[in-house]
This record gives structure tokens, C-alpha cells and sequence, in this order.
């Protein structure tokens, strides 16, 4: 009897160790999961893009239907929305017009039509302002490959190059930042943190230092080691607009003094949710450096992603990269087609 009853609690000893190991098995990979988590693949562009997204083609469903009828009315409505979401005077009211001219040649009578049509009319423009563009950045056959970051405080140059080097160490590159914006001791020593973050060199003086001695110094530096790629980090800010010109045209000219075809690209650095500020911006930076491209930062959760629409049109600069968010992964290169898939479909 006693027997019987042993062998009973023992099997109930052993059941009760097996879900045991069973339970902190579960409960293992569920933490092992989690941890994975955070390396996660990036997200998706249009959940990225979904404020942006709402903004735009959510208002022009939400006045079509409200409206009811194709009209003078209608028109003005669609035209405020193209304004409000960022798009750019120019660039809505060419959308406009064209939109009129449809409707006249196809007869259009039904809202319905006219939201297609208007949805065609910005891929279509977004698509050919585009077309014969390569906005990937390449690595040229001569290194160092030279990257010059501009653009007022604030908008996400200092995170851009983070990020870029990031990307570049990762691809097996070596990389060296330098540290040009020498009118505040804290980006120096907040580029000093990111470089130490990301595996990259960096070549810095104290604040107050010329800024062109700086990437002097740092390209002869990267040259002698076979640097692959040179991010270099300006100021925002002088005691003029005039200085800040001139500081940027002298450091231009001092990079080709040590690598006779950089910087490869001129990056103007703009935040997307300052909307038309960022337009303006672009204007005057251009007009004293020759800009190679954008980036389009804070991307994510603004609504006026309509920018990207406008801002090509209007200035023929294109964007090269954007920025929907705060950690390495949300750098992606600029692709016309996946951001327009993003929008519409
Ligand atoms: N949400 C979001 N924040 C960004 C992005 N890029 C930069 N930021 C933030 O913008 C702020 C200013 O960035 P910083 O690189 O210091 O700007 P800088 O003055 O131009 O160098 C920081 O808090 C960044 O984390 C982006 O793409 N999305
Ligand atoms: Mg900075």
C-alpha cells in the first residue's frame, strides 16, 4: 500500500518538475524574444509615413465626399489642402490647374474621378521630377569619400552623420567625422559621443577653432589612413547669416585643397515638420553653396510630408535621405517609388 502510494507521489513529483521545466522554458524564450525585439527589422515606410499619409489623401477623400459635386468650391478646397499639408505654392497651384484641364478634356463629372485624377496627377510629378535622378550616395573609386553637413541648429545633422556612420561601420567601412562646428563646445563633444558610439574616428579642436582648419587637418589625416568615408559636421549658427555663408564657402574650398573633388556631396540638412521654412532655408543655403542634395529629417508622425512633394519641383535639389526617427535604421535612402507606394497605396 505504502508502495503504491510512493509511486504515486512520485509521479506526481515528476510531473511537477516537468512543468517546471516546461514553464521556465516558456517563460526563457519569451525574454530571449523580447531581446531580439529590440534589434528589430526597420518599420515600415508607411507606417512612417501614416500622419503624412491622413493628412493629405485622408483631407482630399474627406472634402470629395463631403462636397459632393465637382465645382468651383471644390477646387479652392482641394487647393487649401495641398497648402495646409506643405506641399508648396507653386507646385499645388500647377496641380490645380492641371486638375481643371482634365476635367474639362475628359468631361469629368464625378468627384470620385476628379480624387483619382488629382491622386495621379502629384505621383505623376513627384515620379518625373525624379526621373533622372541617382540619389544613392556612392563611394567613389578614390576615397576618402567627403560629405559636407549643412544646415541651422536643431534639424538633425549631428543624428544624421551619427546615423550615417553607423551604416558605413557596419558595411565594413572606416569612417571618420569631423567636428566643424567649432561655435559650441557641446557639438563638438556630442559628435565625440557619436563617433565613440558607432566605431568612427574623429578629428577635433576646442571650440572657437577655424572650422577650415579643422577639416584641413582632418583630411589630411584621413588621407594618409585610407579613411573611407569623411562626414563633416558644420555650425548653424555664426554671428551672422553673411559669416555663416562665407565660413561654408572657405571650407569648401579647403577640402578640395587636400581632396581635389570633395566634398562628393553637399547635404543640406532640413526638418520636414517646419514645412515651409525648410523650402526657404534650402533657398538660402543654395543660393551660397552648392547644394548636392537633401536631408529630409522628422519624418515621422508629422503631417507635413507634403514637402517632399514640392520641394524638388521648386528648388531641382533633390532629397537624398530621410529621417523617420531616432535610432540607426530610421536613415533610409530617398526612393521615389517606395515613398509614393507609401502614400498611395
Ligand atoms: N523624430 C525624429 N527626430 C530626429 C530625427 N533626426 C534628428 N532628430 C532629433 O532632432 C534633435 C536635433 O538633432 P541634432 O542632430 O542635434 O541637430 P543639429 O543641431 O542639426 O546637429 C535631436 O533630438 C534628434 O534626436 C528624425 O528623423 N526623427
Ligand atoms: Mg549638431
Amino acid at each position: 500500500m505504502t508502495e503504491i502510494l510512493n509511486t504515486f507521489n512520485n509521479i506526481e513529483i515528476y510531473l511537477f518538475i516537468g512543468i517546471l521545466i516546461v514553464g521556465i522554458l516558456i517563460i526563457f524564450f519569451k525574454i530571449k524574444g523580447k531581446k531580439l525585439g529590440d534589434t528589430k527589422r526597420p518599420e515600415s515606410l508607411d507606417l512612417k509615413l501614416a500622419s503624412t499619409k491622413n493628412n493629405l489623401l485622408g483631407k482630399i477623400a474627406e472634402v470629395v465626399k463631403l462636397r459632393g459635386k465637382v465645382d468651383e468650391q471644390l477646387m479652392d478646397d482641394l487647393e487649401e489642402i495641398l497648402l495646409k499639408a506643405d506641399v508648396g505654392v507653386k507646385v499645388s497651384l500647377d496641380i490645380i490647374d492641371e486638375l481643371r484641364d482634365e476635367i474639362k478634356t475628359k468631361k469629368l463629372i464625378s468627384v470620385n474621378d476628379v480624387r483619382e485624377h488629382l491622386e495621379e496627377i502629384i505621383r505623376k510629378i513627384l515620379l518625373s521630377d525624379y526621373a533622372d535622378e541617382t540619389l544613392k550616395l556612392q563611394i567613389p573609386k578614390e576615397i576618402p569619400f567627403v560629405i559636407l553637413f549643412t544646415g541651422v541648429n536643431g534639424v538633425g545633422k549631428t543624428t544624421t552623420i551619427a546615423k550615417l556612420a553607423k551604416r558605413y561601420v557596419k558595411a565594413g567601412r572606416s569612417v571618420m567625422m569631423i567636428a566643424a562646428d567649432t561655435f559650441r563646445a557641446a557639438a563638438i563633444d556630442q559628435l565625440s559621443i557619436w563617433a565613440e558610439r558607432t566605431g568612427a574616428q574623429i578629428m577635433k579642436q576646442k571650440k572657437g577653432a577655424d572650422p577650415s582648419s579643422v577639416v584641413f587637418d582632418g583630411l589630411t589625416k584621413a588621407v594618409n589612413q585610407k579613411i573611407d568615408v569623411v562626414l563633416i559636421d558644420t555650425a548653424g549658427r555664426q554671428h551672422t547669416k553673411v559669416n555663416l555663408m562665407n565660413e561654408l564657402a572657405k571650407m569648401k574650398r579647403t577640402t578640395k585643397k587636400v581632396v581635389p573633388k570633395a566634398p562628393h556631396e553637399t547635404l543640406l540638412v532640413v526638418d520636414a515638420t517646419t514645412g515651409q521654412n525648410a523650402i526657404s532655408q534650402a533657398e538660402t543655403f543654395n543660393q551660397a553653396t552648392d547644394l548636392s542634395g537633401l536631408v529630409l529629417t522628422k519624418l515621422d508622425g508629422t503631417a507635413k510630408g507634403g514637402i517632399v512633394i514640392g520641394i524638388k519641383h521648386q528648388l531641382d535639389i533633390p532629397v537624398k535621405l530621410i529621417g523617420v526617427g531616432e535610432t540607426y535604421n530610421d536613415l533610409r535612402d530617398f526612393d521615389v517609388n517606395e515613398f509614393v507606394e507609401a502614400i498611395f497605396d
